[in-house]
């Protein structure tokens, strides 16, 4: 079993639906369970700034899925909830990020994992701080003090 932590957001067509549906379908792929989820944020967009506020979460899954058929199936989850890719950090229906796959290195043509920026966002490391107190990231050191200064009020936890 592999223990894996993705990212989730949406900021189109009902974000809310959207990060809901992609839990379903993420905790009905084989040989995979979510095993723990954090709330549900709403987050101001980093990076590209004219667009409507995120929904994001981060959630922990147990696969036995290789991380190269977890990116095909977290791509064919977008493709189904009719993720169109137009501007880099643009709007989006649904985002799947594999942020750590077990504690490995990974670097391909698809796919790099740790997530490169992930420990520099706090729509990410808010919520993952929510679901793990343990949190290592491989390449990365002193991850407390580095989450410590990123921004708390651009990210608002929302009540179920
Ligand atoms: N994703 C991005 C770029 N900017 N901003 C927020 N708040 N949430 C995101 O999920 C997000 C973003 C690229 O994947
Ligand atoms: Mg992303
Ligand atoms: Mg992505």
């Amino acid at each position: 079993m592999n223990i894996v932590y993705l990212g989730i957001g949406s900021n189109q067509s009902s974000p809310k639906k959207q990060v809901e549906r992609a839990n379903q379908s993420i905790d009905s792929l084989p040989n995979t369970k979510i095993i723990l989820k954090s709330s549900l944020y709403e987050t101001d967009p980093v990076g590209f700034k004219d667009q409507p506020k995120f929904i994001n979460q981060v959630i922990c899954i147990l696969t036995k899925l290789t991380v190269e058929d977890l990116l095909k199936h977290c791509q064919k989850i977008e493709h189904m909830q009719k993720r169109v890719r137009t501007i880099i950090d643009g709007p989006r229906t649904i985002d799947i990020d594999i942020l750590l796959y077990n504690q490995e290195i990974i670097k391909t043509d698809d796919l790099v994992v740790p997530h490169p920026r992930m420990h520099e966002r706090s729509f990410v490391m808010f919520p993952l701080k929510e679901i793990t107190t343990t949190i290592n990231i491989p390449g990365i050191k002193n991850i407390n003090i580095m989450v410590d200064k990123l921004d708390k009020n651009i990210i608002k936890k929302i009540n179920e």
